[in-house]
């Protein structure tokens, strides 16, 4: 059994095409562990290891295993009761060189998903930006600025950043 397929497999499922597999999310997030096992072919031990073992956290149970979610990155608009959280001095955000104009003129925007999605180091923003081809290009941002500005920011619960937007003025290229 392909661990990681599986994973990329429940992401695809938790974050953004539930009905891939025919079933719904609901307000929070949550989908049915019997309706996952069913719908992706596998045993609970086979989706335990798929979330235990995953590299970035992504996935939690409910604390009875009844109900699973995604811990961040939807595109489905859910509410996985974030925690709001005063954030360091400077966080930051990876991407390519092809972005960097428009990044300039508009900020970070959210894109598809449902937040900006930032890094609390440089090395897991370069790992962020090395998904896509391209240059990478590494900003930080100005967080604690932002936030004593008023903008806020989450802590998702395996430790990505998340706010609603980054104006440009907040942001600098290290490259
Ligand atoms: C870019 C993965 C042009 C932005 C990662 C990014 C992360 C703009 C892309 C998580 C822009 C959106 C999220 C603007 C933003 N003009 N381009 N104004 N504003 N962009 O995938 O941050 O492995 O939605 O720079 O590790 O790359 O899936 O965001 O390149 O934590 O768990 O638009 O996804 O997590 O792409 O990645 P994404 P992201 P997982």
């Amino acid at each position: 059994m392909d661990i990681k397929k599986l994973s990329k497999f429940l992401s695809l499922i938790l974050r953004h095409k539930p009905e891939t597999i025919g079933i719904k999310l609901d307000k929070n997030g949550w989908a049915n562990v019997s309706e996952i096992l069913r719908g992706m072919k596998i045993d609970m031990a086979t989706l335990e290891k798929v979330v235990v073992e995953n590299d970035k956290q992504r996935f939690s149970f409910s604390e009875d295993k009844t109900k699973i979610r995604a811990n961040q990155g939807h595109s489905v608009k859910v509410d996985v009761e974030l925690t709001e959280k005063i954030p360091p001095e400077i966080l930051y955000h990876g991407t390519i060189e092809k972005n960097l104009k428009s990044i300039f003129a508009q900020g970070l925007l959210k894109m598809n998903r449902l937040h900006v999605h930032l890094s609390a180091d440089i090395e897991t923003a370069k790992k962020v930006a090395s998904r896509r081809s391209g240059t990478t290009v590494i900003f930080e941002v100005a967080a604690r600025q932002m936030y004593n500005d008023g903008y806020k920011f989450f802590q998702s619960e395996n430790g990505v950043w998340l706010t609603d937007k980054v104006p440009p003025k907040y942001l600098t290229n290290t490259n």
